[in-house]
């Protein structure tokens, strides 16, 4: 009986193509030439995300690579990753307030400040409060930007701009007095960038 069964299965499977079912799913294929690239890229009916961040100027970046000096810091998050020119290293102080100076080996008119986050969304939204001073001679320092909050968002870049009246300026300090963000005891910066 189950043999039985099994033959007019197998029969009937076979004639199923014959009685117009598969007939009427018609295969359409078309063939996609593919894209010359070598990464990932963003299709060009994908808005740009980075047309939402915070500009930076396009000027030279001052502090980059320059000898900078700050108190102690957390873990490995050393004062030498707040310049190296990327934003996957970062500082972190340990506790507040934290200051970190940037020597410019030499003297600028400088007018802008930026401080970056890495721009990953896995870095929650937060806010810094920062102010900026700038010194001729390392020792004497003016203040040119008073505290403020700043809000850091991935949306934006998880970067912000401090721009100020045009100084002459040898060395620029910034100090950051507090953080919104859970998992730190003290400031974070990716990157400081100082502009003419
Ligand atoms: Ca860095």
């Amino acid at each position: 009986m189950k043999q039985a069964l099994s033959i007019l299965l197998a029969a009937l499977l076979a004639v199923l193509p014959f009685m117009g079912l598969a007939e009427e799913i018609e295969t359409v294929v078309t063939i996609v030439p593919a894209p010359e690239q070598t990464k990932a890229e963003r299709p060009p009916c994908f808005p740009d995300p980075s047309a939402n961040f915070i500009p930076l100027p396009e000027t030279e970046n001052l502090a980059e690579g320059k000898p900078v000096q700050a108190g102690a810091h957390t873990d490995v998050y050393v004062s030498r990753n707040v310049n190296d020119g990327k934003t996957d290293t970062y500082w972190e102080s340990k506790g507040w307030p934290a200051e970190m100076v940037i020597d410019l080996q030499g003297t600028y008119a400088v007018s802008t400040a930026a401080v970056c986050l890495n721009p990953s969304s896995i870095w929650e939204p937060r806010i810094q409060e920062i102010a900026v001073q700038v010194s001729l001679d390392g020792e004497t320092y003016t203040e040119v930007a008073a505290p403020e909050k700043y809000q850091f968002d991935a949306a934006t870049g998880n970067r912000i701009r401090i721009d100020f009246d045009q100084v002459q300026a040898a060395y620029v300090k910034l100090i950051f007095t507090m953080s919104s963000a859970s998992r730190t005891g003290g400031a974070q910066a990716a990157e400081i960038c100082v502009y003419e």
